[in-house]
C-alpha cells in the first residue's frame, strides 16, 4: 500500500484548480480532435451529452467532506485483471475495448435480455453522488460519481418476487486484461453479489462517470457498481452481466479467502481483518502526516442502512 513518490504528487498540493485545469485540457484536446477515435466516440456518449451538464446532486451526497483529487482516484486503483500494483492499472487499462457495451440481464426477471448501455442511460436519470469509499485495505477517499440507482435499472426488467440476490459479473477480455490469462490467485471473471434489499437500496448506484466526466477505464468504465457502506471490493468494475438469483452467489474474494472477506463486507471498525485492524483508515489526499481517521460502522451510512441488518450478527456475517 505504499505510494511511489515519482508518480504521486504530495496530495496536499493538489487542488480543485488542478482538476479544473485538467478538464479544460481534455475538452480542448477533444475539440482539436487530438484524442483517439474510441475516446471521442465514448466522450460523445458521455460528457458531451447535454444531460451531463449541471448534473443534479443526489440528496445522499456527502457535502461536508472534501473531494479526493481526481488525479489520485485515477492513479491509485485496484483492478486485479490488469495488475496487482495500484499504480499500473491506469496505463494498462487504456487497452480495454468498451465500445457498444452490452449488459446481459437475466435470472428472476420478466424481461431478460441483452441491453445496450446507451439505451439504458437514455431511459434513466443521471445524478452526481458524492460518496465516501472505504477499501478493505484501510484507505479511503471521497468521489463524486455520476450514475443512477441500481433499483431503477432493476425496475426496467420487472424483477420477480423470487429474486433474493443480485449477481454481477465483470467483462472477460484476456487479450487486454493480462491477469485473466493466468489463474494467479483470483478466479475469473470477477463476480460480486448483493442481497436484493441491498441492491435496491437508494444508496446503491451503477456509476458511468466521476468528476463530471465519463469513467476512466481503470476506474471501471463504462459501468460499475458503487455500494458506499461496504468495502470497496464489492463495487465491481466493468459489469457485463447482472443476474437476479434465488440463492446467494459465490463471490470472487469470498471464494479466495472466506475467513478474510465475507459476503456482506459491511464497513465495520469492530471486526478486524485477520491480518490488520479496521478501526481506522488513511484518507487519500489528506497528506501522510495527517492523523488516520476513525472508521465508522457502515462507513458512516448507518442511519440509512442499519435497519437492513437489524437481527444479523455482524461479527458472524462480516
Ligand atoms: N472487476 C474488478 N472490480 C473491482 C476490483 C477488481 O480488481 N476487479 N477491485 C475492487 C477493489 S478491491 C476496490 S477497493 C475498488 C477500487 O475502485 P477504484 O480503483 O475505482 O478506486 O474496485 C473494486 N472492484
Ligand atoms: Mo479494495
Amino acid at each position: 500500500m505504499i505510494i511511489k513518490t515519482e508518480k504521486t504528487i504530495p496530495t496536499s498540493e493538489i487542488t480543485d484548480q488542478w482538476v479544473f485545469q485538467r478538464r479544460r485540457t481534455i475538452i480542448k484536446a477533444m475539440m482539436a480532435g487530438m484524442l483517439l477515435p474510441s475516446a471521442v466516440s465514448l466522450a460523445s456518449a458521455g460528457s458531451d451529452d447535454p444531460r451531463w451538464r449541471d448534473l443534479q446532486r443526489s440528496p445522499y451526497s456527502d457535502d461536508t467532506a472534501s473531494l479526493t483529487p481526481k488525479r489520485l482516484v485515477e492513479n491509485y486503483t485496484n483492478y486485479y485483471e490488469f495488475s496487482f500494483n495500484k499504480e499500473d492499472s491506469s496505463d494498462l487499462a487504456q487497452h480495454l475495448r468498451i465500445d457498444r457495451w452490452n449488459i446481459a440481464i437475466g435470472g428472476e426477471v420478466e424481461k431478460p435480455g441483452q441491453y445496450f448501455l446507451e439505451d439504458i442511460i437514455a431511459k434513466l436519470t443521471l445524478k452526481e453522488y458524492v460518496y465516501r469509499f472505504r477499501c478493505v485495505e484501510a484507505w479511503s477517499m471521497v468521489v463524486p460519481w455520476v450514475g443512477f440507482p441500481l433499483a431503477d435499472l432493476i425496475k426496467l426488467v420487472n424483477p420477480l418476487s423470487t429474486a433474493k440476490f443480485v449477481k454481477f459479473t465483470t467483462l472477460m477480455q484476456p487479450d487486454t486484461m493480462p491477469k485473466q490469462r493466468i489463474k494467479a490467485m483470483l478466479d475469473w471473471p470477477y463476480v460480486e453479489a448483493l442481497r436484493i434489499d441491498e441492491a435496491v437500496h437508494p444508496l446503491t448506484i451503477m456509476a458511468v462517470g466521476m468528476y463530471g466526466d465519463i469513467l476512466p477505464k481503470q476506474n471501471g468504465a463504462p459501468l460499475r457498481l458503487v455500494v458506499p457502506w461496504k468495502y470497496g471490493f464489492k463495487s465491481i468494475k466493468a459489469v457485463v452481466k447482472i443476474e437476479l438469483t434465488k440463492t446467494a452467489p459465490m463471490t470472487t474474494w469470498h471464494a479466495f479467502a472466506p475467513n478474510e472477506y465475507g459476503f456482506y463486507a459491511n464497513v465495520n471498525p469492530d471486526v478486524p481483518h485477520p491480518r490488520w485492524s479496521q478501526s481506522s483508515e488513511r484518507r487519500l489526499g489528506s497528506g501522510y502526516f495527517m492523523p488516520r481517521r476513525r472508521t465508522e460502522l457502515f462507513n458512516g451510512y448507518g442511519e440509512q442502512v442499519a435497519a437492513m441488518y437489524g437481527d444479523l450478527d455482524l461479527r458472524h456475517f462480516f
